[in-house]
């Protein structure tokens, strides 16, 4: 799809992506395709204020009828899907499978919460004293703070927003600097669904585009209840204690290194798929990428050889082409960081095959790489997380110790084991096997589904998005007793007598 077509259909029109401050380029072939304003820190304090305003109005319409919203959200999405699937490819690079992948998360989040606009239930619970009701009510909490990556420009959006705004909140999003068009599409998609629904206020969602500072404005805004944030551990390690001091909420999705445990009894033609998908896709750059992969000794000689024959056939090139299976990184400093870190791995005594710049004359500006499978020595472990195509490949033994070196890293996103025994795969969905906050058996690490809640453990950051109860962080929880007796006894049995 031609770049002027695809700005064209999503209503992207000169105002918007000429004549600003901050150029965007595509990582595809570097070429310059916006140059779209920021905002100035009083313009993004402005925007905070203005929806400040708008959470007063939302909050009041009823919970199905903001769903209703959503659902229209939805609906214009699914008109989009293409387009917007296209501009994400365009935008960050990823192949166009993987861009619509992405819209239609966009679109299934949007259903689940119009159903959730119906069944934000609250407990009602027993009081010890006579003739009282106890409940909880669940609350609109304010306006809502999105801080986006450059690897799921858009979805990762949507996640937060329909929850939010069935919720009863408004939301500013602060998207990468990366990737603000994708922002600016969706957020024109939003106000032209607006328009057609005379309940949502103005100022019901805002854009904040720009760097770091902007961000920090955000982040430090005490009308702003609750900052969920995507990103890398070290943005995470800068946003959580900001946001904490001043007592608001964050939700955290940080870095991840996911592993994949490969077990002698596993089908290996299903694992060979689920770690392909796993550590190629989306060239390496998913949150949930497969990093780390432990192969039984007794499968390790069927399996390693193919991946290589399968790594060495790789499609890579324009992600807008239908046959291309892996586009580019998404800038240099991603290039140089995955050089970084297989002349590491060298060090270490790993053994790297394919890694490397290929297509640097074609496409000058553009970072394609051969993604690598690095097989590492015995009873080693790589604890850092390199948004990169690496497969680092271990040798195991013994099922708890695999177990145990795949836990043995900081982050806790994502993992998985491919096995046929049963008492394995119960084993490592247990309280001693995985410790991170997503465990597959079968399937590889990426590419979760929206209806379970998303998210990870220890330096991932231990927020929770889209599905299953995350919507009760987007909330106040509200204990509310009530009292229909002619008598005030309190709680605990406590005698107090006031005279007068
Ligand atoms: C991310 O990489 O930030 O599970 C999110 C997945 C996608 C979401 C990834 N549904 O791979």
């Amino acid at each position: 799809m031609q770049k002027d077509k695809i700005f064209q259909n999503l209503g992207l029109g000169k105002d918007v992506l000429e004549g600003g401050n901050l150029d965007v380029y595509s990582p595809i072939d570097g070429a310059k395709i916006a140059t779209v304003k920021t905002d100035t820190p009083q313009e993004a304090k402005d925007k905070i204020a203005k929806s400040a305003a708008a959470f007063k109005v939302w909050r009041t319409v009823p919970a199905p009828r903001r769903g209703e919203l959503v659902r229209l959200l939805g609906e214009k999405l699914r008109h989009h899907k293409e387009d917007l699937g296209a501009l994400v490819s365009l935008e960050c690079g990823k192949i166009y499978q993987e861009g619509l992948g992405e819209v239609q998360e966009m679109i299934d989040i949007c259903d689940f919460a119009v159903g959730l606009s119906r069944q934000l239930y609250g407990l009602t619970i027993a009081s010890e004293r006579p003739q009282h009701k106890m409940r909880e009510i669940w609350q609109p909490l304010g306006p809502v703070g999105i801080i986006s990556a450059f690897n799921f420009p858009v979805a990762v959006w949507s996640w937060n927003a329909a929850l939010a705004l069935v919720c009863g909140n408004s939301i500013i999003w602060k998207p990468s600097e990366k990737t603000p068009v994708t922002a600016l599409a969706c957020q024109h998609l939003f106000q032209q669904v607006c328009k057609e629904f005379a309940d949502a206020p103005d100022g019901l969602s805002e854009l904040l585009i720009g760097e770091r500072d902007i961000g920090e404005i955000l982040v430090d805004d005490k009308r702003v209840p609750l900052i969920s944030a995507t990103g890398s551990t070290a943005m995470g390690r800068a946003v959580g204690p900001r946001v904490a001091q001043r007592f608001g909420k964050t939700i955290l999705e940080l870095g991840g290194n996911n592993a994949i445990i490969v077990a002698p009894s596993a089908d290996l033609n299903l694992a060979f798929q689920g770690i392909v998908f796993g550590s190629v896709g989306t060239c390496g750059q998913r949150c949930t990428t497969t990093r780390r992969l432990f192969v039984h000794e007794d499968v390790y000689d069927a399996l390693v050889p193919r991946l290589k024959t399968a790594y060495a056939g790789l499609s890579i090139g324009d992600p807008l082409d239908p046959k291309t299976l892996v586009g580019p990184l998404i800038d240099e400093q991603s290039y140089l960081a995955m050089e970084d870190a297989l002349n590491h791995a060298k060090m270490e005594g790993g053994e790297i095959f394919g890694g490397g710049r290929i297509l640097a004359e074609q496409y000058p500006n553009g970072y394609f790489v051969k993604p690598a499978i690095v097989e590492m020595p015995q009873g080693s472990n790589v604890r850092e997380e390199t948004f990169a195509p690496i497969l680092y490949v271990f040798k195991y033994s013994d099922l708890d110790d695999a177990i145990a070196r795949q836990n043995d890293v900081p982050q806790g996103l994502s993992s998985s084991i491919f096995t046929r025994d049963i008492q394995e795969a119960e084993i490592f969905t247990s309280e001693a096997g995985s410790d991170c906050g997503i465990a597959n058996v079968n399937i590889g690490t990426s590419g979760a589904e929206i209806g379970g809640a998303f998210g990870g453990e220890k330096e991932t950051g231990g927020g929770r998005e889209s599905g299953s109860d995350s919507w009760k962080a987007y909330m106040r929880r509200m204990t509310s007793t009530v009292n229909y007796s002619s008598e005030l006894p309190l709680a605990q049995g406590i005698s107090f007598d006031a005279q007068g």
